[in-house]
């Protein structure tokens, strides 16, 4: 069997990363994709992601600002461009408490808040809010797109310039240690065997499966299928939309909550999508799911991933998207949502202690975050414990939470 020093497991956003901090404290390491590279399967395909600092907890932005400053670090050490900054805008009703709470913790950073009439001129009157509840805009400075295929390649090849094997199509059937000092054992569909002192499974939208089956562990992450749908502005308005032109990404709080990017990567068309999903198996995918005309009144749901957004864009973006015709394109993506929506980072345990890490549950709003998981996974499987930036509690993201209590502290959204 190959030996490394350490072996991750899933080749997405997290693994990429993590795998690139393991070549940069000097591990012999092993990236292995059960897919093709770059797969467009889980939840690190395509061409934009947001990044944004305002969340309604406390703990995501100083992480948000530290993957901020590593990609920054890392595109440059590659010569390209993974993140377009632009501001970022959240709308809301001051009655929804997830939105009061970004409010609060931008409180103490740049930001503007914006009513009805000044978001209009602020954004060439792209903006409709309503009259009623209490609506108001949070502009803040720290936005952007990021680019996602292009951002895991990076880190892929990055990796490999450092030294890391890079391996795809290779399906891990079995993770075990034979002895309790002994390596961990990673057994491959093909019947190839790798050890690796550590192990770091990053495998999104399977990681349940996976870490059921190797360890018996049930971790509460369940698969979401979702859908990210392209809609054509009108014409003459397109500059107005762009990231060159100013235009920020964007979150519209309440039921449902809608995100969009600018203008770039279709000219002519904008992203806007809703969080969330429809549960599914990641290996039986149904890809017309929350897509499709309703065949009868017994299927309420037929159209729910677009639907909703249709809805959102009439009433928010009348004047710059005619929404009727629906979106001119969609792609599906996955979410591994977790029952409170925060991120599982931790050690497995059990028999294998501190040598397996484990990291999955990004819930639709990891990727931004994905240099700055990937460097606490390598620290973590290196050391034994990561450095994380002030305001972080790594118990937020532990397993045992989920034992006192299973459903989590259910969050909005
Ligand atoms: O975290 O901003 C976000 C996001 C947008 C779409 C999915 N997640």
């Amino acid at each position: 069997a190959s030996s490394f020093d350490t072996i991750v497991i899933g080749a997405g956003i997290m693994g990429s990363c993590a795998a690139y901090y393991l070549s940069k404290l000097s591990q012999k390491t092993l990236l292995l994709e059960r897919f093709d590279l770059l797969h467009p399967l889980g939840s690190s395909h395509g061409h934009s992601r947001t990044t944004r600092t305002t969340y309604p907890e406390s703990f995501y932005p100083p992480l948000v600002s530290l993957a901020r400053s590593l990609f920054f670090e890392a595109q440059s050490e590659a010569g390209y461009t993974v993140l377009t900054p632009t501001p970022h805008l959240d709308m809301g009703p001051m009655s929804d408490l997830s939105f009061k709470s970004c409010i609060d913790n931008s409180s103490s950073t740049e930001h503007v808040l914006l009513a009805k009439d000044s978001l209009k001129e602020k954004f060439s009157g792209a903006f409709d809010m309503p009259e009623d509840h209490g609506w108001v805009a949070l502009e803040t400075p720290l936005g952007g797109v990021l680019h996602p295929t292009k951002s895991v390649a990076m880190f892929q090849s990055l990796a490999a310039r450092h030294g890391v094997v890079v391996r795809d199509r290779t399906e891990v059937i079995s993770i075990k240690k034979e002895a309790a000092s002994g390596p961990v054992q990673v057994l491959t569909a093909s019947g190839e065997v790798f050890c690796g002192k550590k192990v770091i499974i990053t495998a999104g939208a399977w990681t349940r499966k996976l870490v059921g089956s190797v360890s018996g562990i049930e971790l509460p992450i369940e698969p979401v299928h979702t859908l990210i749908c392209y809609w054509k502005i009108r014409e003459g308005l397109e500059e107005e939309l762009t990231a060159a032109g100013g235009f920020p990404t964007f979150a519209s709080y309440g039921d449902p909550y809608i995100y969009g990017t600018p203008c770039m990567e279709y000219p002519n068309l904008i992203k806007i999508a809703m969080h969330g999903g429809i549960p599914c198996d990641p290996d039986r995918r149904d890809w017309q799911v929350g897509s499709r005309a309703a065949a009868s009144a017994n299927e309420p749901d037929a159209n729910a991933l677009v639907g909703p957004v249709a809805q959102w864009v009439s009433k928010f973006m009348p004047s710059h998207i005619d929404a009727s015709n629906g979106p001119v394109m969609t792609q599906g993506c996955m979410y591994s949502m977790t029952p409170d929506g925060d991120f599982i980072i931790d050690f497995l345990g059990g028999e294998f202690g501190k040598d397996v890490v484990v990291a999955g549950g990004f819930s639709g709003h990891g990727f931004k975050m994905g240099p700055a998981v990937g460097k606490i996974l390598a620290e973590l499987a290196v050391l034994g414990e990561a450095e994380v930036p002030d305001g972080v509690d790594m118990g937020i993201f532990s397993i045992v939470r989920f034992k006192s209590n299973p459903r989590g502290n259910v969050k909005e959204h």
